[in-house]
């Protein structure tokens, strides 16, 4: 059973109003709230077509940013890892997230360093290794104390590095199976995924690099059809999400859960 694919569990959080101030590399337009909770909504009916329980967390007005849960925490077959979110506005959304992995895991620890920055945006995770792309918002610091906290369970952290101006690792590539990653050029080009099959996305869809696999099917963002089919043709199946209103702040399919299998 591949542990990076196969999930009993997901948490998410609602989209807040306050979403309009999230933080974006390039401010395209306003975020359509409405619209951005009908996306949500299909994208956590997806996520429960698969037969897996999804907890659905009230949005946060606080923290705009919080519907990306991922950023938070860190999930393993093992124990959950609390995060360090290297952007300011976003470090108390860790705290947040915390009590509900307390409620499911029997193990979680946290990265606890005042110097340590770390996202789950920067974290892929395959059956044989944990990959960290250092980055904006995951420094040197953030990857040794999660290499640290994962090793008694077995884990080896590799670390790897984020293309200039990318937010995370993650915007360019996404775990399809146990052995085959989908990439930017931009980021496969490095060899950091040297030993897996590599699907590159098609050309000019680099914005359909971040997907995720759970379960049965990989969900990605819509408007991709070149990547869409590459991926089919590969074997796997998919669907497509919108992502328009995401996508103004940067996020995407794996930003918007923790997807796990408690111990
Ligand atoms: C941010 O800049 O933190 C958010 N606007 C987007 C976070 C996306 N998260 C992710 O890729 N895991």
């Amino acid at each position: 059973m591949s542990f990076s694919t196969r999930f009993t569990h997901a948490i998410t959080r609602a989209p807040s109003a306050s979403i309009t101030r999230g933080l974006r590399a390039v401010d395209t337009s306003t975020p359509d709230l409405a619209l951005m909770q009908a996306h949500h909504a299909a994208y956590i009916a997806t996520l429960r077509e698969t037969g897996a329980t999804v907890v659905e967390l009230p949005p946060l007005d606080a923290y705009p940013d919080s519907v990306f849960v991922e950023d938070t925490a860190l999930c393993l077959p093992q124990g959950a890892v609390v995060l360090r979110p290297g952007a300011p506005s976003r470090l108390g959304e860790a705290a947040e997230m915390a009590p509900h992995l307390l409620a499911l895991y029997a193990q979680v620890v946290q990265i606890t360093q005042p110097d340590s920055f770390i996202e789950g945006g920067d974290i892929l995770v395959t059956d044989r290794e944990i990959l960290v792309g250092r980055s904006a918002r995951t420094n040197a610091a953030g990857i040794a104390e999660l290499t640290r906290l994962t090793a008694p369970w077995g884990h080896s952290v590799r670390e790897v590095h984020t293309p200039p101006g990318v937010l995370h690792f993650k915007t360019d590539c996404s775990l399809l199976d146990a052995d085959t990653i989908l990439s930017t050029r931009r980021l496969s080009a490095s060899g950091c995924f040297t030993g897996y099959r590599i699907i590159d996305v098609a050309q000019g869809e680099d914005a359909a690099a971040n997907t995720i696999r759970f379960n049965d099917l990989i969900l990605m963002p819509a408007g991709f059809p070149g990547t869409r089919d590459a991926i089919i043709a590969a074997g796997f199946t998919v669907r497509e999400i919108g992502n328009s209103e995401c996508a103004k702040l940067d996020g995407g399919m794996s930003c918007l859960s923790l997807r796990f299998t408690p111990s």
